[in-house]
């Protein structure tokens, strides 16, 4: 059975940021969902027993009748998991040692990379998630998705250490029609602390 990450936060305290009524919701109903349905999926594919990543980067392997299933659900699950697990009331404002060595020889610096992902997560048509993805050499990809698709479902051969939601239940009920000033909220509560040991763990 896949659980969701427990929120090491109220949901309040990423105000003002990301509202309460939003991370409420966005937790505890669409989050929720996406988990319940990633495993009657799983119950139905017969792939107890393996991990979220091993499902979505073998979905050419699953009966055709349940592929869109458990991409969209199986994405749902993993991706908030990751973007819940990543944002903090007392975020690390940047990273260290070898993820701020690599982001600094790939993209020159921290801020380019924010510019980057935020003009991902902004040009993403309708809803779907902006990524930075590490591979095992280390290196690091950013990309967008759309829906709930993301680089291992995609068989990018990248595991995804930064989400950003953009499907618009993530901010909606606070910014309406402006992403860009969600998104620019986003990176006040992302915790870079997070994102580099998720980092060290995919380069282990
Ligand atoms: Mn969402």
């Amino acid at each position: 059975m896949f659980e969701q990450i427990k929120l090491g936060y109220a949901y309040d305290a990423l105000e003002p940021y990301v509202d309460q009524l939003t991370v409420e919701t966005h937790y505890a109903k669409h989050h929720a969902t996406y988990t319940k349905n990633f495993n009657d999926f799983v119950v139905k594919a017969n792939l107890e027993g393996k991990t979220a990543e091993e499902i979505l980067t073998g979905l050419d392997k699953v009966d055709e009748s349940l592929r869109k299933g458990l991409r969209n659900n199986g994405g749902g699950y993993y991706n908030h998991n990751l973007y819940f697990m990543t944002l903090s009331p007392n975020p690390k404002k940047a990273p260290e040692g070898k993820l701020l060595e690599r982001i600094n020889d790939q993209f020159g610096s921290l801020e380019s990379v924010i510019t980057m992902l935020s003009a991902l997560a902004t040009g993403q048509f309708g809803s779907g998630w902006a990524f930075m993805s590490a591979k095992k050499d280390g290196s690091l990809i950013l990309t967008s998705s759309p829906n709930q698709d993301n680089p291992l479902s995609e068989g990018l051969g990248a595991t995804p250490i930064l989400a950003l939601d953009v499907w618009e239940h993530a901010y909606y009920l606070k910014y309406k029609n402006l992403r860009g000033d969600y998104i620019k909220a986003f990176f006040n509560v992302l915790d870079w602390g997070k994102v580099e040991e998720l980092y060290n763990k995919v380069i282990a």
